[in-house]
């Protein structure tokens, strides 16, 4: 029986030897020492043999079963490395491959041009604020000393949603809520930029949807010098040191006097081009002193403060700035146009 046992010991050994894989090393293990397996089988015969023989077959075959278990975990083990290591090399990382590119967007030439003008102003001392873009007829008209029967009114000229609101058309109505929050107590120094709306049939220089930038400064002592002086500065700085403002009179029936600022134009230095047509200046800007009955409605006493406020498209100033002939290009999305403005 010891040989028996030796001689199956010799077999399972050489068979673990062979496998290949881990399923077949199994298959060894069960035959071998599985409960139907010949060690198991020589353990059952044991009652035949004498009580001096018994115990030296029960350990020979114990050790026969240690010994085959072990051939097989080692095989185990070194077959798992094998593999293992097989698969670090196939699905392996080359960290020495250059990455793939990252296609970056940028912002969009209207978002960074309203950024920057922001930033002049804050520079200046103005806080941001913004307000709907869906306005009640009171806040957008009336508030701006624009009486029900005033010809800017017209219902041909503003999206009305119903008969009290519509889209504003301008980004006053902020400004005039920004007064009225304030209870009559100044300084109120602000810019408001936003999306305006209005009826106009697009073609190169018009959208019936464009971006403005207006700004407010009340207090006690404004004047129209101070007025040409920020605007100026403004001016300035978004355009270059080099150039320079004038006023015109004009007409807003929210400021009282009305102007117009004009800058020099770049492109000619005040010889004449087609930018400019021919004058050397490009109007940028309207502006004025707040009507006294503007400062009343939003609660600011006209004898004890007065205030300046300017308007501007923002469109026209990425235009001018750019040289884009076009509004269209500014909503139509074409990312040959957009990449343009790419920062690196
Ligand atoms: C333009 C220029 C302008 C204002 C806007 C304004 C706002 C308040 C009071 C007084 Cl709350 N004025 N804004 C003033 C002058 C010009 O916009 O070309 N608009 C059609």
């Amino acid at each position: 029986m010891i040989e028996r046992l030796e001689q199956l010991a010799e077999e399972a050994n050489q068979e673990t030897a062979k496998a290949e894989n881990v399923k077949e090393l199994d298959k060894v293990r069960v035959k071998y020492l599985g409960k139907k397996g010949p060690i198991t089988e020589v353990l059952r015969g044991m009652g035949k043999l004498t009580s001096e023989e018994r115990p030296k077959v029960g350990q020979k075959a114990n050790e026969v079963r240690e010994e085959i278990q072990k051939q097989i975990d080692e095989k185990t083990s070194a077959l798992e490395r094998k593999e293992l290591e097989s698969r670090l090399e196939a699905e392996g990382i080359d960290v020495t491959l250059p990455g793939k590119p990252l296609k970056r967007g940028a912002r969009h030439p209207l978002t960074a041009v309203v950024e920057e003008i922001e930033d002049i102003f804050i520079g200046l001392g103005f806080g941001v604020t913004e307000g709907p873009e869906i306005e009640t007829d009171y806040y957008n008209f009336e508030k701006l000393n624009l009486p029900k029967e005033h010809p800017a009114r017209d219902m041909q000229d503003s999206f009305y949603i119903t008969e009290e609101l519509l889209l504003r058309t301008q980004t006053s109505p902020v400004q005039a809520r920004t007064m009225e929050e304030r209870n009559g107590r100044g300084p109120v120094k602000i810019v408001c930029p936003g999306k305006v709306y209005r009826r106009d049939d697009d073609d190169a220089t018009h959208s019936h949807q464009f971006m403005q930038i207006e700004g407010l400064y009340v207090d006690e002592n404004i004047r129209m010098s101070d007025l040409k002086g920020v605007l100026e500065a403004f001016v300035k700085k978004y355009f270059g040191e080099e150039r320079s403002i004038r006023l015109r009179p004009s007409f807003f029936p929210f400021t009282e006097p009305s102007v117009e600022v004009d800058v020099t134009c770049g492109i000619c230095k005040g010889g004449g081009c087609r930018i400019c047509k021919h004058s050397g200046w490009i109007e940028v800007l309207g502006a004025g002193m707040v009507h006294p009955r503007v400062l009343e409605m939003s609660g600011f006493d006209p004898e004890v403060y007065s205030g300046f406020a300017f308007g501007m498209g923002v469109e026209r100033f990425a235009m001018l700035k750019y040289g884009i002939d076009d509004i269209r290009h500014f909503y139509t999305n074409d990312v040959r146009f957009l990449n343009q403005f790419k920062r690196v």
